[in-house]
């Protein structure tokens, strides 16, 4: 049975499904993972010298522009074939009163775009910014980006409402994920490399409380060698297939059986 085929049996079976996404998700849609050799942010420019509160203690002005550019490439591309096929498989599942949850990497907003409703964004989102000093949070359209760096109203900074490396993610979005770890029976993990944690290790979380566990990703990861099935290939031609494969076998069953 093509690979396709057994993900969509597997998903028509599942009671719950947890889907961790990362920068690969996105890059149909024109923005550049991290970790590609070539096209990668990470090749280009230095992390620690970005995306660490050292570093934007250091050099405010510098790292508000680059996050600036960085939400006008998210706010001016389009989500993909890919988001768009996660957004309907919640859809599929929420209509048989089964459980899906995306627990994305990703700051840029695209799966919400897509329609996406239960999205938790462990890595925060670049749509909110916060001041450094009282840690009120505003969305990003009520700030002018006319300096920078960007003066807060109570003589602090505005920082996005992201994870830099060293910074605990958001309490409320890691209890909403270990939720629906210890939930799922099904655990998709979908263009991410798996290299940072604490979301490299939220398989192994669902694979211990028992979900079976498989990768859509373009190449192998670390990840690679324990899932129960690995789909290589760009997200956004391998999810629509098989949620075409999913509808028509939803369609062949008999009515309440789905
Ligand atoms: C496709 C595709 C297509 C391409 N289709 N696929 C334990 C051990 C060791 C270190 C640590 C540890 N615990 C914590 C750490 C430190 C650190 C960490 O993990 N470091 C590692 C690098 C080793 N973690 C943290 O600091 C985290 N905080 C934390 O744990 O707090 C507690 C703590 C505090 C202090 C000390 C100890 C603990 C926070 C991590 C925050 C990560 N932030 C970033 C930057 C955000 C801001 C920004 O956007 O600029 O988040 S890093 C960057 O990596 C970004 C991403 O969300 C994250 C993950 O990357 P992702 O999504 O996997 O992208 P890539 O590029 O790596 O991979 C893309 C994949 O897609 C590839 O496989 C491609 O092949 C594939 N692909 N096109 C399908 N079309």
């Amino acid at each position: 049975m093509p690979d396709h085929e057994t993900l969509a049996r597997w998903l028509l079976e599942a009671r719950s499904v947890a889907v961790l996404t990362g920068a690969g998700v996105s890059a149909e849609s024109g923005l550049a993972t991290f970790r590609d050799p070539e096209e990668g942010l990470w090749a280009k420019y230095d992390p620690m010298e970005l995306a660490t509160i050292g570093a934007f203690e250091r050099e405010p002005e510098l790292v508000t522009r680059w996050y600036h550019w960085r939400f006008t490439r998210a706010r001016d591309v389009q989500p993909n074939p890919g988001h768009h096929a996660l957004a309907q498989l919640e859809s599929f599942l929420t209509a048989r009163e089964r459980g899906c949850s995306i627990i994305t990497q990703n700051i840029d907003g695209l799966h919400q775009r897509a329609g996406s409703q239960r999205v938790i964004e462990i890595h925060g989102t670049i749509h909110r910014w916060r001041c450094t000093k009282t840690g009120r949070e505003k969305p990003l359209s009520d700030l002018s980006f006319d300096r920078f760096p960007i003066p807060s109203d109570h003589g602090g900074l505005m920082r996005p409402c992201i994870v830099w490396f060293g910074e605990m993610l958001p309490e409320q979005a890691l209890r909403d994920t270990f939720a629906a770890l210890e939930r799922c029976d099904l655990f998709l993990s979908v263009g991410t490399s798996a290299t940072v944690q604490p979301a490299a290790s939220f398989i192994e979380i669902a694979r211990a409380a028992g979900a079976r566990t498989v990768e859509i990703n373009k190449d192998a990861t670390l990840n690679t060698g324990g899932v129960d099935l690995a789909l290589r290939g760009p997200s956004g031609v391998i999810l629509p297939r098989v949620m075409e494969q999913l509808d028509e076998l939803a369609s062949a069953m008999p009515s309440g059986d789905t």
